[in-house]
Parts: C-alpha cells; sequence; structure tokens
C-alpha cells in the first residue's frame, strides 16, 4: 500500500525535536513491505501548502497522521496545538480520500478527545508500530480491522459513550530488528536546528508520581534494550550523520540500576566520543553513577526532582527525599556535568512553607539552571486527576482537549510574584508559565554560532544570564493576562474562560 506518514509537530521551543516515534512507525511499515512517504511539517514556509502538494503526487492509500504534543503544559502561557492539528486534518481532506490514523503521543493521552475532535477514521494509542502495520495488512486483505486489538474505529467514537478506553498494546522487544527510519526524514536538519539527535533504550517506568502520563503512555514496567544494541545504534549514528549530541528521551534513563552502567561500559569500552543528555530520576543516583555516565559522554543532566521539601515531595507520589535530590545534585556536578533541576510549583498540597524550602534548597545546590512548572497540568487517568475528580475538586468532563491546570489555593495569590522574584535573583532560572522563552530567531542564531545540545546549559554565562534575569526585571505580582482558551482550577473551582 502508498502509505503517507505525516508529522503535525511545528513547534520550535525549546528545539524542533526530531519526530523518533513516528520514524519507528516508518520502520515498521517499511519491513512490512509497504511504500512509505513522509511528510514533516516542522520546517518550510508553507508546510500545509507543501503538505497537500505532496498528497496531490503520491495518491496515498492511508494517512498516518502523528500528533505529539497537545499543548506546552504552561500555564498561563498555554499554547495549544488543537487548532493547528485540525487546520492539517482539514488540509488533508481538501486532496484525499485516503483514511486518516491518528497516532502519537499527544494522541495517546486523549484518543477519544482526537478521534471526536479531529474526525479520525482510526486511531491508535500508544506505540504504533505493530498495531498499524495490523490495519494496512487487514485493508489490503479486505479483512475487517476491527478485530485488531489496540485499535480505534471511527465508530468507536460514536458508540464508545462507556468510556472503556481502549487498551494500548506493548511489546516486550519493542525495538528488536527494528531501527527508527531516520533517512526518510531530514535528520541533519534536527542536528542542526535543534543541537542535538535522539535515541530510545528502553520504553516504561515503574515510579507511580502523582501528575505523570509516562506510565499511562509506555506502560508501568521497564521494557529496555540490550546495551550493546543501543550502542551499536549510537555508533551508526555517529558514522551516518556525523558526529553529534544525542538526547536520549527514555522517561528516566538511569533506573532501573545497571541498564545506563552497562551502556556507559559499552560505549567506554568502544573508545566511542559523543556527548549526550537524559531525564534522570535521583533515586540511587550516587558518586558511581554519576561518575560513570560523564565519563562516557553524559554532558548534562534533568534532574525531574519536581520539589526540594519532604512533605510536598509525598504529595507528588515521588519515591525519594530532598536530601536525596540534594545528593544527587552534588554527585553530578561534581561529576562534571550540566545540572538542571525540574520543578512544578502549586500541586495540591504546596504551601508558602514548601515554596520557599524548595527555594532555599535550590540557593544550596546551585545547579546549572531550574525549569519550573506553574500549576500542574491535568491530564486523564493519572493518580493526581483522579483524586481530584474523586475528592469532587475536578469534574471528568472539564479534563479533556482544552488545557486545565491545578494550582493549589494556599499558594495562588503568592506564586507568580514569589518565584518572578527568586528567578530574577537567580539568572538561571526558566519560567515557561510566566515569561516568554527564548525566540526561536535567536534560537536559530546560537546554533548557528554552533552551540550544540540543551539551550538550558548557557544560563551561566554571563550574557545570557543577564538577558534571562532581565525578563524577570518587573515581576508580576498577579497572574497576569491568561491565555483565555484554558480552564484553572483554584479554590476549588473550575474557571472556565471563554475565547
Ligand atoms: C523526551 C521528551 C522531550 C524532550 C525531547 C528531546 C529530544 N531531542 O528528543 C524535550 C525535553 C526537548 C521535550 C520538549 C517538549 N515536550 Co516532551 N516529551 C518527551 C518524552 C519523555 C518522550 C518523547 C519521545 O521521544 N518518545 C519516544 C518515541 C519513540 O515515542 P512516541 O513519540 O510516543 O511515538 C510512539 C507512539 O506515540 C506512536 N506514534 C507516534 N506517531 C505515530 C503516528 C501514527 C500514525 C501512529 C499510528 C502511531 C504513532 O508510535 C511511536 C512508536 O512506538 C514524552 C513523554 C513520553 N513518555 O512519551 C514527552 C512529551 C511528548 N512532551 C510533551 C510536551 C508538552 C513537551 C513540550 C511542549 C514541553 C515544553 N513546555 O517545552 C516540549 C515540546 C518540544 C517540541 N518541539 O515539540 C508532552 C506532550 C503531550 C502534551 N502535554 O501536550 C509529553 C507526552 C509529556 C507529557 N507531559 O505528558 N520533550
Ligand atoms: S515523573 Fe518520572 S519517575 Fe515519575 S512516573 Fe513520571 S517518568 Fe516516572
Amino acid at each position: 500500500m502508498r502509505v503517507l506518514l505525516v508529522s503535525a509537530n511545528r513547534e520550535q521551543i525549546p528545539d524542533p525535536i526530531f519526530p523518533l516515534g513516528l520514524a519507528y512507525v516508518a520502520a515498521a511499515v517499511r519491513n512490512a513491505g509497504h511504500r512509505v512517504e513522509v511528510a514533516d511539517l516542522c520546517f518550510g514556509h508553507h508546510p500545509l501548502r507543501d503538505l497537500r502538494e505532496q498528497v496531490a503526487v503520491f495518491q496515498p492509500d492511508i494517512i498516518g497522521l502523528s500528533l505529539r504534543n497537545v499543548d506546552n503544559a504552561a500555564y498561563p502561557l498555554t499554547v495549544d496545538y488543537l487548532s493547528q492539528h485540525r487546520e492539517v486534518v482539514d488540509n488533508l481532506h481538501r486532496v484525499s480520500q485516503a483514511p486518516v490514523v491518528l497516532g502519537g503521543s499527544g494522541f495517546s493521552i486523549l484518543p477519544d478527545a482526537y478521534m471526536e475532535a479531529l474526525s479520525g477514521d482510526w486511531g491508535i494509542p500508544g506505540e504504533g508500530e505493530r498495531v498499524f502495520v495490523e490495519l494496512l495488512d487487514a485493508l489490503q486483505n479486505d479483512l475487517d480491522p476491527s478485530a485488531i486489538s489496540g485499535l480505534i474505529a471511527a465508530s468507536h467514537r460514536v458508540s464508545n459513550h462507556s468510556n472503556q478506553p481502549v487498551v494500548p498494546r506493548r511489546r516486550p522487544l519493542w525495538a528488536q530488528d527494528l531501527r527508527p527510519a531516520r533517512d526518510l526524514f531530514d535528520y541533519t536538519r534536527y542536528v542542526r536546528r535543534g543541537g542535538m539527535g535522539n535515541m530510545q533504550t528502553k520504553r516504561g517506568c515503574v515510579f507511580k508520581c502523582s501528575y505523570c502520563t509516562y506510565p499511562l503512555l509506555e506502560g508501568n514496567r521497564f521494557r529496555a534494550r540490550e546495551a550493546g544494541d543501543v550502542v551499536d545504534e549510537l555508533q551508526e549514528l555517529q558514522h551516518e550523520y556525523g558526529p553529534h549530541p544525542v538526547f536520549f528521551v527514555d522517561s528516566i534513563l538511569n533506573f532501573p540500576r545497571g541498564h545506563i552502567e552497562a551502556i556507559c561500559e559499552e560505549i567506554l569500552s568502544r573508545n566511542l566520543q559523543v556527548s549526550w543528555s537524559c531525564y534522570a530520576t535521583p533515586v540511587k543516583l550516587d558518586r558511581h553513577q554519576a561518575g560513570l555516565m560523564a565519563r562516557a559522554g553524559c554532558e548534562s543532566i534533568e534532574l525531574g526532582s519536581d520539589a526540594i521539601d519532604d512533605l510536598q515531595l509525598k504529595q507528588l507520589g515521588k519515591s525519594f527525599d530532598a536530601e536525596t535530590v540534594e545528593r544527587a545534585n552534588r554527585y553530578c556536578m561534581e561529576a562534571g556535568m550540566k545540572v538542571c533541576q525540574t520543578l512544578i510549583f502549586g500541586a495540591p498540597g504546596e504551601t508558602e512553607s514548601s515554596v520557599r524550602a524548595t527555594c532555599r534548597a535550590l540557593r544550596r545546590m546551585n545547579p546549572t539552571a531550574v525549569v519550573a512548572m506553574t500549576g500542574v497540568r491535568l491530564y486523564p487517568g493519572t493518580p493526581l486527576t483522579q483524586s481530584l475528580i474523586a475528592q469532587g475538586h475536578v469534574k471528568v468532563k472539564d479534563i479533556g482537549l482544552l488545557p486545565a491546570f491545578y494550582i493549589d489555593p494556599a499558594v495562588t495569590d503568592f506564586l507568580p510574584g514569589f518565584l518572578q522574584q527568586q528567578a530574577r535573583a537567580a539568572g538561571n532560572w526558566v519560567l515557561p508559565g510566566l515569561a516568554p522563552p527564548l525566540l526561536p530567531v535567536s534560537q536559530k542564531i546560537l546554533r548557528r554560532l554552533g552551540v550544540s545540545g540543551p539551550l538550558w546549559r548557557l544560563l551561566r554565562k554571563p550574557w545570557i544570564h543577564y538577558f534571562n534575569r532581565s525578563k524577570f526585571r518587573r515581576p508580576n505580582t498577579s497572574w497576569g493576562v491568561p491565555n483565555p482558551k484554558h480552564k484553572v482550577f483554584q479554590h476549588n473551582v473550575s474557571i472556565s474562560r471563554k475565547p
């Protein structure tokens, strides 16, 4: 069959991100003997016009549409991508009768809502490699695809008022004999513009942090690749596309213990010179692990601490305490890595005292950068959302495509002004919800100057530090003028602002 795979993501903040998930699906479809083309809407001045032209020439039998982001998860500067996604579907329908199959992480968080909003013909929540190929085989052989497990049919959105979710299918050996089909995309452009490539070494997460979607998206068990296979791919990448930094997209790369250690030993034994970055947990991050990672090329690490206050960590369902965060931060910095602390302020249970405790700890720890979200984005199915619904603070119908956030009433008035003062004093903070991000044009210039890797690493450079501080010169003491197209839950009331 003639299969067109479209990556809808045009977001350039914090960087343009190579559509790794779609590249995996493309590889599976190609391996199954189908003819594949990809349309990547990330770059170019007229992506929709180019898309229509490509469809007219290629005449696909079926179109797979990858929806990575629902929104930017930032409050109050929320960016919502639904209208962009709708535009893509409308343009596809203008020039083609081919059925549209929806997939991707954004889609998988809210599959029924997306099926409805975008009138999808089929939808595949979770991993697409196998189910998409099964769908193609069924259509090619005139079989009824509705029996395929893990597939949502258009009729489902009519019949599914029982709200029975379709269970995603997950393979233990998801990467066996499969390499992402990067050759179908302009991978080097992502490396040039985004400053790094990307790879995945395992799927799933065993932790149960209250707000997090990752276990829902990837499953609550780790499914890891062999270290040798991971390093083979890393080596192939460097060989095919030239030396470039890589971001490992795993939910947390350094857990369970032994996984990253084996990968690092393999990198070192092959004497492979490559710099990389990752997300990590402070759990079991000791001196040995930090040192080994640094020696094997880990230049920067994003520690998903979320808070540095024991009570608040407990509220968030984290599996470590504040002391563990401080220790992990120290070990990474001593090993020579750049460290970014990622935090969430305003989750249930937050108080002025817990916010102040986290900020005091940050001053002691002095990480390279801090990225802090203000308010928690509520997603369906997370422990936090379920408990807020059970307590009557939030209604099921409010958790949908329209971004919804929770901010604890105890800190609603205090948070915006206080955090902006902290950000101004520190100079190395990013508050995606409260201050506009680096402009794409500045990002382009930095990349042209040869800056690679995550840009937060620059926040210690005096001129960037100065520029970043100036964003918080006149801190708002209120939430400012929020994006009207979202909901925020404060004081146990859902405030829905109409556009
Ligand atoms: C790593 C990561 C990042 C890194 C990326 C680094 C890099 N160079 O790659 C960084 C930190 C830069 C980042 C940034 C952002 N991210 Co992010 N990120 C992730 C993460 C952890 C992994 C993404 C990934 O690569 N997965 C691996 C690939 C193989 O999986 P996949 O893309 O899901 O693809 C599979 C399936 O979805 C499916 N599939 C995909 N496409 C298709 C198409 C079809 C037709 C089918 C059938 C199936 C299918 O099959 C694929 C293979 O199995 C996810 C969370 C998660 N666990 O998924 C969040 C996630 C994607 N990010 C998210 C967000 C919001 C963002 C930001 C907007 C945050 C911000 N405010 O800056 C930015 C946007 C950046 C951009 N330009 O788009 C959200 C998106 C959902 C939402 N809330 O909107 C997620 C899901 C996290 C969350 N909060 O739940 N991110
Ligand atoms: S926040 Fe990190 S450790 Fe916690 S469940 Fe999500 S991915 Fe796992």
